[in-house]
């Protein structure tokens, strides 16, 4: 009998010491670990809230854990936040990143613009979707340009991109820019058929101008094509040409008879 009291006396006290073992371990060994000392996420995402994400720990910690996210912004940045378990305080860093290309959305892929306007990407563009600052270029052979003046008629292709704050850029896109003639057209008049006596003087501007909505008179403007010999009887045919300063012409056709 003395040796089975000797026995369960030293499983007894092996399991006393298991017990302080335990205990002394449970003091030593923190309560969570952090799952990494840095977490990143992409501009325009949720930053989780959830304890899970960044730390392991048992249900019955996990439930007495708090998240101090409060210094977290939503912006591109290295922000500091921590966990705290009865007083037991880890910090770690949230970075906040965009590495997302900025997406452009064309209002059309062919823009109509008045010969002698100057347009920006604005007006091309829709819209462009990035979660950062963003800025527009036309994309010409001779670099970025952030405007474009079209001086002569005529189809030009320009490419469109935006770049984000962080360099992120978009893929280029192409627009095809139709530069017309715009306002209304200069009109000669005074340029009627006319019959003249032989050996008469004749001055082939008498009585010929020119109006424009836009310019007003553009007489002096007017340029005449061909020439009356007043001596000599015939049908001669002169050309009145003018244009505006949009580039509009009006081009008038005139008999002469000197009889
Ligand atoms: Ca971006
Ligand atoms: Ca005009």
């Amino acid at each position: 009998m003395k040796i089975k009291n000797r026995l369960i006396y030293a499983v007894l006290v092996f399991f006393l010491v298991c017990d302080v073992a335990f205990v002394v371990l449970l003091r030593r060994v923190s309560p969570f670990t952090l799952r990494a000392s840095s977490f990143t996420f992409e501009l325009g995402t949720e930053v989780p809230e959830d304890l899970d994400t960044y730390v392991i720990a048992s249900d019955r910690v996990d439930s007495d854990m708090t998240l101090d996210l409060s210094q977290v912004k939503n912006k591109v940045g290295t922000y500091e936040a921590s966990v705290t378990y009865i007083g037991d305080t880890e910090t770690f860093t949230i970075v906040i990143q965009d590495t997302t290309k900025p997406k452009v959305t064309l209002l059309d892929t062919t823009i109509t613009v008045d010969v002698g306007k100057t347009i920006t990407p604005d007006d091309v563009v829709a819209s462009v979707d990035d979660a950062s600052d963003t800025t527009l270029y036309f994309e010409t052979d001779d670099g970025r340009e952030e405007k474009l003046t079209f001086s002569k008629a005529g189809t030009t292709i320009v490419k469109v991109l935006a770049a984000d704050s962080e360099g992120n850029e978009s893929a280029p896109q192409r627009v095809r820019i139709i530069a017309s003639k715009t306002g209304a057209s200069p009109i000669i008049s005074g340029t009627e058929d006319v019959t003249i006596a032989q050996d008469s003087d004749f001055d082939e501007m008498e009585g010929v101008s020119c109006l424009d909505e836009e310019d007003g008179v553009l007489t002096k403007k007017i340029t005449v094509i061909g020439s009356v010999d007043t001596s000599v009887a015939d049908t001669y045919t002169l050309i009145y040409r003018v244009k505006d300063s949009d580039g509009n012409t009006d081009v008038k056709t005139r008999k002469v008879t000197v009889q």
